[in-house]
């Protein structure tokens, strides 16, 4: 049976495009080049978040940090602080932003644009067109990434094209209902494959794990075997192809896009919910978002 979330993940190469085409119509709200600023988000608007901060600094623009909404330090002299919240109702994002001190600007990136957390801050950006109904996010987290980097002068447009063909694909069995994954990524990709191990443990209930990849050979190669799937987002460094190949695990180094590669890893975590019978639209236990009283 089709989900919801399945035509949300083959939805994202025409919501990125359009993400490409509105980076620069938002330009005059979004913090500016050599700006010091933080970025918080919650769950898989963390790992945005994390993303986005990388590419972000390693393009020139300035300080960018990242911050888990609920362990941030948001009192550090920032020009700003950009909130990431598909719901604009998490509590933790509410509370952080509540405690920004004055002088710094406040930006939200949101799906909804009556969200409590717009009025928390200075500047909105909707990201509407990206909405999704599935609890599980897949588009609206890309499309919000897409718009960011573009605004820090990445050009992701080829992932569109290689999105186009991984979802135009059968899937990937062979990658479905393994007991255990890690992501490796490098970089901005760090941060996706942070995102891609969560779809994995969150919509799949799969053992699934991510790092930087140098990070990789410093202890948790170990816990991997023969049944395991070692995923790179991205290129994978000199000498890590041999040096994981030891462990007998599956090793996924195709070098596409970081973005194709997600879109490659949500459709494994759906067909792992269908193989494990769970409902890949509402994970166990979890909410669209984290409302605390
Ligand atoms: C963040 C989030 C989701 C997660 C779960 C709970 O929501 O942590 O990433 O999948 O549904 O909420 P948001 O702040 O981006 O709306």
């Amino acid at each position: 049976m089709t989900a919801r979330v399945d035509a949300e993940i083959a939805s994202q190469p025409d919501c990125w495009e359009r993400a490409i085409g509105a980076a620069g119509e938002h330009a005059h709200v979004l913090p500016k080049a050599g700006a010091p600023i933080a970025v918080i988000g919650c769950g898989t608007s963390l790992h945005i978040a994390a993303a986005f901060a990388a590419a972000r600094e390693r393009a020139g623009f300035g300080v960018t940090d990242a911050f888990p909404a609920s362990e941030a330090f948001l009192d550090r002299g920032y020009d700003a602080v950009v909130a990431l919240s598909r719901s604009g109702t998490t509590t933790e994002i509410l509370r952080a932003l509540a405690d920004v001190p004055a002088a710094t600007r406040r930006l939200a990136v949101t799906a909804d644009a009556e969200a409590p957390v717009n009025a928390l801050v200075d500047d909105v950006i909707v990201v509407d067109y990206a909405d999704e109904e599935a609890v599980v996010q897949t588009r609206f987290a890309t499309s919000a990434l897409v718009l960011l980097v573009t605004s820090v002068g990445l050009d992701v447009s080829p992932a569109v094209a290689e999105a186009r063909s991984v979802l135009s694909g059968p899937p990937e069995w062979s990658l479905v209902d393994r007991p255990h994954y890690a992501f490796l990524g490098r970089g901005w990709s760090v941060g996706i494959a942070a995102e891609a191990a969560l779809k994995v443990r969150e919509a799949g209930a799969a053992w699934s794990e991510s790092y930087p990849a140098l990070e990789y050979r410093h202890g948790p190669l170990s816990a991997a075997g023969e049944r395991s799937v070692i995923w790179f987002v991205g290129e994978p460094p000199n000498g890590m192809l041999d040096d994981v190949a030891v462990s007998g695990a599956s090793v996924v180094a195709d070098r596409l896009h970081p973005l194709a590669e997600l879109v490659r890893a949500q459709l494994v975590a759906v067909e792992t919910a269908r193989a494990r019978g769970l409902d890949p639209d509402n994970p166990r236990y979890l909410t669209r978002s984290v409302v605390l009283p």
